[in-house]
């Protein structure tokens, strides 16, 4: 009998590494995603930015399972031969048998190998794969959902694929599957069925029926333990999909999800308690010195400023110096991703703001994909009117610097009342006229083909925030994702992000979250929910979220108008901040992001993956939870300067008055300083468990 080996994990600094006695020769890591090389969503972040991590633990042992797709291909995979001869002769077998299957590096960070497999080219197989389906497992799939096919041709690729390769190992390998979300999640189910000495996992992202559910006017969260969930899935149609995907989570030797809510989402709709949670994470980039990231803020916010000069011609009577800029971002998911609560909070704002005579503006963007025919021509018009403003302006100035010269040159001082002449008046008059508009500065950049059902059109003119100079709230909604190749704002969303002040994203169905995830990253305050998976793990973490600009709206025990109510305060409370005071919690902010690193969390995938070697191969794998460290149940304090009574400072606010910021020079590495000193005495979390699987909160 092989000697049994230990994958234990330690830990320093609060990041993950492997233990270097664990020798991982012989066992063979394939994560499988229909989103692998093919972005769809956030699946595909996931993968790409874990790559490098994953890439350094497993090295030539790791390989990316996903869908051949000529475009994506092009762009972004270098095809090469197979890496090894085992693999090269499952490849040429399957090819040999009908199958078009593809080998290459995908090129991003880390450059990992990637197995496409083409799953139109094997459609013929399609009526045999399915009725082989129903006779072993009774799932029967109609005919006209495309996507169910796909996963099916892809799910018997990929079984194929990973028995083939067993099959052409000179040594029995010790293979790890890990497999995301339902689409890809059929391989796994046809692994176990078939008996492959496969170690499997299966992770969902979001489940199904909680999708539907929370997209239809349900009480998601209080019903979850009631619902009839075969009926639900029938309902909705998506029930062949359901059973897939409940298959995959019951077949898994390890079965983990995003987030703790979804955990608890999982363990009703799916009828499984997850065994680990795997957290998302990201590819951290730090700056070598902090004010860097202030200075892209500052950057990119200059940019987002030219914008709105354009934007709001005729209409600027608002002092950018003091206009703070708020977005939310995301798929079109009116209420789950809480576009509804933050309009109702931003008409609420706007009250407030105007009933206290704030000298804050406030512009809030939309950036959520909907379907449209363009930028439409106000919009448009704006930039063109800027443009030409400071055409203007360059030229009076060019005309301006020459006489200047001249008058210089001759060794005079120039007479200023002679510096501009009558064709320089009449020029800027003429640019002057140009900004007149007889219609205010328009909510939506773009042609809405489904302008009057829109809904966030539909909820801005019922509370009428429509960008009128009383208002000191205005709206821009841009139904397109941003790209640096617009003509209208030419950001990608990278640079947009970091010019922003906040981001505001008040889901009420949010296995994870990403976007604020990113904001955090950048060193940008965000607001999240404590029903996202990212609100609750922050919460977790971090003894006073908010002091760190990690904002987290109740909507688990608050009402709807309590919930927006709340968001209110936070906006009002931001609103208020001076500019010192944003920027130390920007500072922070980016301090988190060590959190946020896969270099953290990938711990988590590193223990999904060493418990299912354990189940799979008892003889050669033990799983030994390893004893909580410090690191385990690391929780950030709240910050040193942060003072003890929240009677001295808005509620978890940078505390600094406006008194002390004309007074005192701000000292930022002093200050960093201090919280850092108190960042280093890491507090645990009591309620960890000892096998480091993260705990399921009470239920309500
Ligand atoms: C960064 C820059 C500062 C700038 C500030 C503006 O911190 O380094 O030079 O003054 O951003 O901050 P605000 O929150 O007003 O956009
Ligand atoms: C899902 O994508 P979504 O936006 O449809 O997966 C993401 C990655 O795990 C997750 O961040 C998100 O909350 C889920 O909803």
């Amino acid at each position: 009998m092989p000697l049994a080996r230990s994958l234990s994990v330690t830990s320093l600094s609060g990041l993950e590494e492997w233990d270097e006695e664990f020798d991982r020769e012989d066992a063979v890591l394939f994560e499988i995603a229909w989103e692998v090389a093919n972005k769809v969503g956030g699946i595909y972040t996931v993968i790409q930015t874990k790559a490098r991590l994953t890439c350094e633990e497993w090295g030539e042992n790791y390989f990316l399972v996903g869908p051949y797709m000529e475009s994506n291909v092009r762009t972004q995979v270098e095809l090469i031969e197979p890496c090894n001869a085992a693999l090269r002769r499952t490849i040429d077998k399957m090819n040999s048998s009908g199958c078009k299957v593809y080998f290459g590096r995908w090129l991003i960070e880390g450059s990992p190998y990637v197995i496409l497999l083409d799953v139109g080219f094997t459609a013929w197989s399609l009526d045999r794969w399915k009725s082989e389906l129903w006779e072993n497992c009774s799932i029967g799939v109609p005919w006209f959902d495309r996507e169910a096919n796909d996963a099916i041709l892809f799910g018997f690729l990929t079984a194929w694929l990973l028995g083939e390769y067993a099959a052409q190992c000179d040594e029995p390998p010790h293979i790890v599957a890990h497999f995301h979300e339902w689409l890809a999640g059929l391989g796994l189910v046809l692994c176990r069925q078939r008996q492959l000495p496969v170690a499997t996992i299966f992770t969902t992202h979001a489940t199904l029926l909680g999708r539907y559910l929370c997209a239809g006017n349900v009480d998601f969260y209080n019903n979850l333990a009631e619902f009839n969930v075969d009926k639900e899935a029938g309902d909705r149609q998506i029930y062949h999909r359901y059973c897939l995907e409940r298959a995959a989570a019951r077949c898994a030797h390890v079965f983990t999800t995003v987030s703790q809510i979804t955990a608890i989402e999982a363990e009703h709709l799916l009828r499984r308690k997850p065994d680990i949670v795997t957290p998302n994470g990201l590819n951290v980039k730090k700056f070598s010195a902090m004010h860097e990231f202030q200075n892209l803020h500052a950057q990119s916010k200059a940019r987002i400023q030219e914008f709105v000069r354009g934007h709001f011609y005729g209409h600027l009577d608002f002092n950018l110096d003091k206009t703070v800029f708020l977005f939310i971002a995301g798929r079109y998911e009116f209420s789950n991703k809480g576009a509804d609560i933050f309009l109702e909070a931003l008409a609420r704002l706007n009250y407030l703001l105007r009933v206290n005579h704030s000298d804050v503006t406030v512009i809030a963007f939309f950036i959520m994909p909907a379907r449209t025919n363009n930028f439409n021509v106000e919009t448009l018009k704006g930039q063109a009117v800027r443009k030409q403003l400071w055409d203007t302006a360059q030229t009076v100035k060019e005309r301006f610097g020459k006489k200047l010269y001249e008058s210089l040159l001759v060794g005079q001082l120039p007479d200023v009342s002679k510096m501009l002449d009558k064709e320089d008046f009449t020029m800027m008059k003429r640019a002057i006229f140009a900004t007149q508009r007889q219609c205010l500065p328009p909510v939506c950049t773009h042609n809405m083909l489904e302008d009057s059902s829109d809904p966030i059109l539909n909820c801005i003119r019922r509370i009428g925030l429509f960008n009128s100079a009383q208002d000191r709230v205005k709206v821009i909604f841009h139904p397109e994702f941003l790209s640096s190749t617009s003509p209208l704002l030419p950001m990608d969303y990278e640079e947009f992000v970091r010019g922003c002040h906040l981001g505001v994203f008040p889901s009420y169905y949010e296995p994870w979250g990403y976007t604020p995830a990113e904001c955090t990253v950048m060193g940008i305050p965000s607001v999240s929910t404590n029903l996202s998976g990212f609100g609750c793990f922050m919460e977790e973490h971090i003894a006073d979220p908010s002091a760190y600009g990690i904002y987290i709206l109740d909507r688990r025990y608050r009402g709807v108008d309590e919930s927006c109510n709340q968001l209110t305060s936070f906006l009002f409370q931001f609103c208020q901040q001076s500019r010192r005071q944003r920027i130390i919690q920007r500072n922070r902010t980016e301090r988190l992001s060590d959190l946020l690193d896969w270099r953290y969390l990938g711990r988590y995938y590193v223990s999904a993956r060493h418990m299912a070697l354990a189940k799979a191969f008892p003889d050669t794998y033990i799983y030994e939870p390893h004893e909580p460290t410090s690191a385990t149940g690391f929780r950030y304090p709240r910050p040193a300067s942060v003072p003890p009574s929240p009677a001295h400072s808005l509620h978890s606010s940078p505390h600094h008055s406006e008194a002390e910021d004309e007074e005192e020079p701000y000292d930022e590495d002093l200050e960093a300083e201090k919280d850092r000193v108190n960042i280093r005495q890491p507090v645990s979390i009591p309620n960890r468990n000892k096998n480091q699987t993260v705990g399921l909160p009470e239920k309500n």
